[in-house]
């Protein structure tokens, strides 16, 4: 993956925080630990521009970054993942309004970027969200991470699973930060939701 001119533009905890709507945005959603914040380094080629950790629930707040695409600037926004049972019932208590607030009500939403973990493929929190996402509108693409953690064998039929539990229309990609697989092509289809081609 080329390197992309991407930068840190600021986290919130809270709407007061959050910058701006100016750039279209599309922002990472998925359960802690899943690869989210791996995946936007990968995508933009920059290993060290969110922060990535073995321990689950590392990003608290919503992170924002900056990237320039051939056409023009973007934002890709990092969520806290959910589901992750250690973090602190007040916390979490907090995560959910926040997180719906923002994706219902963010104007330069484009689209959610949904990654699931191909070898764990949709649970309960996926069979509520997808639908939810449906019913507001908004765009979603599904990425299935770690893929290199599965054989070639097996990758297709987690991939066919999930798009069928989840009445998928597109098949979701299985991605790789390691072997670099569909990473690519998954920032494609990122760019492509955030500068919709008029039809
Ligand atoms: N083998 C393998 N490991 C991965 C891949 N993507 C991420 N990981 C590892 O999974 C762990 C979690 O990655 P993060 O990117 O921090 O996950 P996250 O979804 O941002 O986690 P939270 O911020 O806690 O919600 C790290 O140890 C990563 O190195 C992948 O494609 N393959
Ligand atoms: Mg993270």
């Amino acid at each position: 993956m080329s390197r992309l001119r991407a930068t840190f533009v600021i986290s919130a905890a809270d709407p007061a925080g959050f910058p701006a709507a100016t750039l279209p945005e599309v922002a990472v959603v998925g359960r802690s630990n899943v690869g989210k914040s791996s995946l936007i380094n990968a995508m933009t080629g920059q290993a060290g521009l969110a922060r990535t950790s073995r321990t689950p629930g590392r990003t608290r707040l919503l992170n924002w970054f900056r990237v320039e695409t051939q056409s023009k600037p973007m934002h890709l926004v990092d969520l806290p993942g959910y589901g992750f049972a250690e973090v602190n019932r007040d916390l979490r208590a907090s995560w959910q309004p926040l997180i719906e607030s923002y994706l219902s009500e963010r104007e330069t939403l484009k689209a959610v970027l949904l990654l699931m973990d191909l070898r764990r493929g949709p649970e309960a929190e996926e069979l509520d969200f997808v639908p939810w996402l449906e019913a507001r509108g908004i765009p979603m693409i599904v990425a299935m991470t770690k893929s290199d953690k599965l054989p070639k064998n097996q990758r297709m039929m987690a991939v066919m699973a999930a798009k069928k539990q989840l009445s998928l229309r597109r098949d979701p990609f299985a991605v790789s930060v390691q072997t670099g697989e569909n990473v690519e092509a998954t920032w494609r289809a990122v760019a492509n939701a955030a500068f919709p081609k008029a039809r």
